[in-house]
């Protein structure tokens, strides 16, 4: 960690102490140390922690100065991470709310039990806040209206959702004169599955950039511009999505869109990479290291190298192009450095391998132009909207060769869950529609709900009449841990289960996931050779891509799901293919991308 980051630490540290009642000369050590921290010299800092001179100065103690070392040298520290799992992630929450300090939410805690903000809101709702010594009526008021724009604003927004905003303003920059270049950044382009708020980058000249930021802050679902400068603009949509707009000279366009694409774990590692050749990179440019002048004086100078494109910048670095949604600083700048080496190897023989280390190019990630097809989707039968044929006429028109229809089973009652009969008339009507063609091959399967006990909703008997069997938990979410994951494994170790539907059930922004031990889950689906889906809706994006990686190499296998419940939800399956690609999958490790063959074939080794 560098030392700003540590600073970070060290202030929520001091605030965690205030809130757990911590005496204040205590949390008040904490807090100054961040303060000495922001304000020393970069070098100064590196310079002390190599001498272990930091004790020396006024403030720092042995037991601070023990803390920035351990987190100076491994970005992390027990301490801190023990203190923060002692408070409930309401009580954290409590600390965004305009007008609320530690004290405040101590007050609340121990008065009131208040732990979160909704329990908060009924408190002032019912008029208990303003009876607490030190509040009153108008701080109650405050705290209320801070509530309602937190929950208006202060969210984080579906990618699917913030796609559907940034997408035509990107066009809508393009198309103006004065524009040369523009694109969306942030996480929003690493294809994080929640998008904070939207950053656009745009190539334009600097007489022309008013212009620009004038007509980005007069779209009209603009609400409120909340930053105007020169060259940059923030605004806040009706939706309480925010976006900022920078504006940048067209030869610092690629340094500045690789900077705000981030992740800011990725631009650490791509910055210390740089250093280690003599090189500082930046928003504006890559420029020698030694030198007078600031980064970007350099670069205003012309001293940057030039880069048309990311993957130049990358170059320049002796890295192959890493796609944005790699860059989370993971291990993806190893991955693109033996990627790198490959392609600019030199030597004629193409077995690869330097120093006997063989070299691995970055994968070829899954396409959505990879998909042939997908398994769980819905019908009027249960809580659909469009009939069997118009789902299959929907898939045809995608392109795919097949369509699996996977309506939910009886005990989903509110879902319109099939019983046998009903089962028993769709399987035979997708085998008429089959047999009369013209479309997608329709496969007959089920979402078979996984009982609380672990038991399927159908007999083996019904289950073998169909091409493949979706088990979902759809009820009894309140289990122990223990309980689910038995649960859950004893479904995926049933012979006529061929895959997980929606594996924590999570409903993002919404719904926590039900505890779970995915671990174990993961384990017997590989050991049963069950796939797990990547269920692509854009509400559960589950399995979390953050799992898939090492799922995968260990040889999970995936099946990218739309979960549609009506013809344009077949489109979803384009967000499971990014957050795909974020968990590195390639288009092996995704039934779906395999022909009917394939597909078939799969199935009956399962059996
Ligand atoms: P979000 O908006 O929370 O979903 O996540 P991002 O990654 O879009 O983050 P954002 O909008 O704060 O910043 C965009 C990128 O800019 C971020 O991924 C990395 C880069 N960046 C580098 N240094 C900084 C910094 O000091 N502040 C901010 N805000 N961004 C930085
Ligand atoms: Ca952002
Ligand atoms: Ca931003
Ligand atoms: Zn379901």
């Amino acid at each position: 960690m560098n030392k700003n980051e540590i600073a970070e630490v060290l202030e929520e540290i001091g605030t965690l102490m205030e809130l757990q009642g911590e005496n204040p000369f205590k949390t008040r050590a904490y807090q100054s140390g961040a303060r000495a921290l922001e304000a020393m010299e970069a070098d100064e800092f590196v310079t002390r922690m190599a001498a272990g001179t930091l004790g020396e100065l006024k403030g720092f103690g042995e037991a601070l100065v023990d803390k920035v070392s351990k987190l100076y040298a491994t970005g992390r520290l027990e301490f801190f991470d023990t203190l923060r799992a002692q408070i409930p992630d309401g009580v954290i929450a409590l600390l965004e709310v305009p007008g609320l300090g530690p004290k405040k939410i101590k007050a609340l805690r121990e008065q009131l039990g208040v732990e979160s903000p909704e329990a908060l809101g009924e408190a002032c709702r019912a008029g208990r806040v303003a009876n607490l010594a030190g509040f009153g009526e108008k701080t109650q008021t405050k705290i209320l209206e801070g509530l309602a724009n937190r929950a208006a604003y202060g969210k984080r927004h579906r990618w699917w959702d913030a796609r559907a905003v940034a997408e035509p303003i990107v066009e809508g920059l393009r198309g103006l004169a004065q524009v040369r270049r523009a694109e969306a950044a942030g996480s929003l382009r690493r294809n994080l599955e929640t998008v904070g708020d939207l950053d656009f980058i745009v190539a334009a000249r600097a007489e022309d950039a008013a212009a620009v930021t004038d007509w980005f802050c007069a779209l009209p679902e603009v609400k409120e511009v909340t930053a105007r400068g020169g060259t940059k603009a923030s605004v806040r949509f009706a939706s309480g999505l925010q976006a900022d707009l920078r504006i940048v000279p067209e030869e610092q366009f690629v340094f500045a869109l690789h900077h705000f694409t981030g992740s800011k774990d990725h631009n650490v590692a791509m910055r210390q990479r740089a250093l280690a050749r003599g090189l500082s990179l930046s928003e504006w440019g890559l420029v020698p290291d030694a030198g007078d002048g600031t980064a970007k004086e350099k670069a205003e100078r012309g001293l940057s190298l030039r880069a048309e494109s990311e993957a130049e910048l990358f170059a320049h670095l002796e890295l192959a192009f890493l796609p944005p949604e790699l860059r989370e600083g993971l291990g993806e700048i190893e991955a693109a450095e033996m990627g790198g080496r490959k392609a600019n190897d030199q030597s004629p023989t193409t077995n690869g391998g330097v120093g006997g280390i063989s070299l691995q190019p970055l994968p070829r990630l899954v396409e959505l132009a990879d998909l042939r097809g997908a398994f769980h989707n819905h019908t009027t039968e249960s809580d659909g909207k469009a009939s069997l044929l118009e789902m299959r006429a929907a898939a045809t028109a995608l392109g795919w060769d097949y369509l699996g229809i996977a309506d939910h089973s009886k005990s989903s009652v509110q879902a319109r869950g099939l019983d046998e009969s009903r089962l028993a008339a769709q399987v035979a009507a997708t085998h008429a529609a089959n047999a009369a063609g013209g479309g997608a091959w329709l496969y007959a399967g089920t979402e078979c709900d996984i009982l609380p006990d672990g038991r399927l909703d159908f007999d083996d008997e019904v289950l073998a009449t169909l091409d493949y069997v979706v088990a979902s938990v759809h009820s009894a979410f309140t289990q122990s841990e223990d309980e689910m994951t038995a649960r859950i494994v004893r479904a995926i170790e049933h012979p006529r289960v061929s895959m997980l539907g929606h594996a924590t059930g999570r409903l993002l922004l919404r719904r926590e996931a039900y505890k779970v031990d995915l671990a174990r889950v993961i384990d017997a689906a590989i050991a049963n050779r069950v796939i797990v889906e990547l269920n692509a809706h854009p509400s559960r994006l589950d399995l979390d891509w953050r799992l898939w990686r090492r799922a995968a190499e260990r040889g999970l296998m995936c099946a990218i799901n739309p979960d549609a419940h009506n013809t344009t939800g077949l489109r979803h399956v384009e967000a499971g293919v990014r957050v795909a690609r974020k968990g590195w999958l390639t288009a092996e490790s995704v039934l779906n991308t395999r022909d009917r063959e394939g597909v078939e074939r799969w199935w009956r080794e399962r059996r």
